[in-house]
């Protein structure tokens, strides 16, 4: 059988769910064949006859799957490092966005941006994250916060897969805050979200899902309850920003919905935790945000564990809450602020994430798989969530390349 490369003498991490723990392997090999696995695992175990006129020897690296980013706001226009400074004298991040800052001042920078400004600004953000090992990126609009802008944001975050090898999900996050236009009038922009503008995101196919922040600087659950019902009339699957900064019960209606995941989740409670719990709904942990805001509130991570709740991490990259482009110091940061075990952090940026997205073709190292792959110069899988600032990665590779 004639495969298009083989990587030998590896130890791998297939996070196979049919493994135990990581699912190490120790003298392992990746085979591929028109950018899918065709086998991973023990040499020994490879089936007869595999042959490749290629053969690379990752000689005893470590190989695990691509990484996969499955919540970030990776394209914006602007900064907010004055914002920051603000926060340093001492106003909180919700009072900013309360007193005309935070999201909406990112939205008029966004706005200002033509689609390759914005293509541009974002690329050296996602080179960070592939530096990183980083495969797959889901990027949010929600900075346009108007028809015309949140399709620019979302054909610019679709552009960035023309210039770089990586797969790109992308999320309309109409609902992220309240534009000017609609000052004291939220009903009426969700109107529109659900009239205008999810109808003509879905017909152009420029959303994978759809997502909304159900917060009190964000929007109540009964409007998210619209904005899903919305994007469920056009065939899209939701996700929510959930009890970020206070509970608003929204988990507990992304589970109704049928949600790929539950996001943030500081503040969620026991039956919110049930709710995810029984619908399959992954929960993904952004410690990043945690950190930046000074947060104080853990997210409930034993009863999400008890729940049986799949839990993923994310970085969460954007201006206001999180300017962080490490998936690494993010697993750091679910470790240490957390607790979350080093398998939790691998599994969370690799099989659980490909859940959060919906995503059966990645996510593991495993036959019929893509060939999304992340070779690292470490001794043990640990160093991974160990380290801080330290660049592991030797070779990603993309669809087998
Ligand atoms: N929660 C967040 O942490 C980001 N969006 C959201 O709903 C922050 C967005 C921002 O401050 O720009
Ligand atoms: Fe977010």
């Amino acid at each position: 059988m004639l495969c298009d490369c083989i990587w030998r003498n590896a130890r791998l991490a297939t996070l196979s769910p049919n493994q135990s723990g990581l699912g190490e392997v120790d003298n392992g090999i990746v085979a591929c064949k028109d950018g899918v696995i065709l086998f991973a695992g023990p040499a020994a175990d490879a089936p007869p006859g595999i042959d490749t006129p290629e053969s690379i020897d990752c000689e005893g690296r470590w190989i695990t799957p691509g990484l996969i980013d499955c919540h970030t706001h990776l394209v914006y226009g602007g900064d907010r490092a004055h914002e920051f400074e603000l926060r340093l004298a001492g106003a909180s991040y919700e009072a900013i966005a309360r007193a005309g800052g935070g999201i909406v001042s990112t939205m008029s920078a966004t706005r200002a941006a033509s689609e390759t400004d914005l293509v541009e600004a974002a690329l050296p953000r996602l080179d960070a994250l592939l530096s990183e090992g980083v495969t797959t990126v889901e990027i949010k609009s929600g900075y346009g916060l108007a028809l015309e802008h949140e399709a620019k944001q979302l054909r610019a975050a679709r552009e960035l897969a023309q210039h770089r090898q990586v797969t790109v999900v992308t999320t309309f996050l109409g609902a992220h805050a309240l534009p000017p236009e609609f000052a004291d009038n939220p009903d009426g922009y969700i109107a529109e979200v659900c009239q205008t503008t999810i109808p003509a995101i879905a017909a152009a196919g420029l959303a994978d899902a759809v997502d909304a922040f159900c917060e009190g600087i964000g929007f109540s659950r009964e409007q998210t309850r619209r904005v899903f019902q919305a994007a469920s009339a056009h065939g899209l699957p939701v996700k929510l920003h959930a009890e970020q900064l206070s509970n608003l019960h929204g988990a507990s209606l992304a589970a109704e919905f049928g949600a790929l995941s539950a996001d943030h989740l500081e503040y969620l409670d026991a039956d919110g935790v049930a709710a995810m719990g029984k619908a399959g709904v992954t929960a993904v942990l952004l410690p990043g945000a945690f950190y930046f805001t000074r947060e104080t509130k853990l997210p409930p991570i034993d009863l999400l564990r008890s729940a049986g709740v799949p839990i993923a991490v994310a970085t969460d990259c954007n201006p206001g809450s999180a300017p962080l482009t490490s998936p690494l110091l993010a697993m750091n940061m679910g470790a240490t602020l957390f607790r979350l075990t080093v398998e939790e952090c691998i599994a969370g940026f690799t099989r659980q994430a490909a859940r959060a997205l919906g995503r059966s073709d990645i996510g593991t190292l495993e036959a019929g798989k893509a060939c999304d792959l992340a070779i690292w110069d470490i001794e043990r899988p640990a160093e991974l969530v160990y380290r801080m600032g330290f660049k592991p990665l030797h070779a990603r590779i993309w669809r087998g390349h």
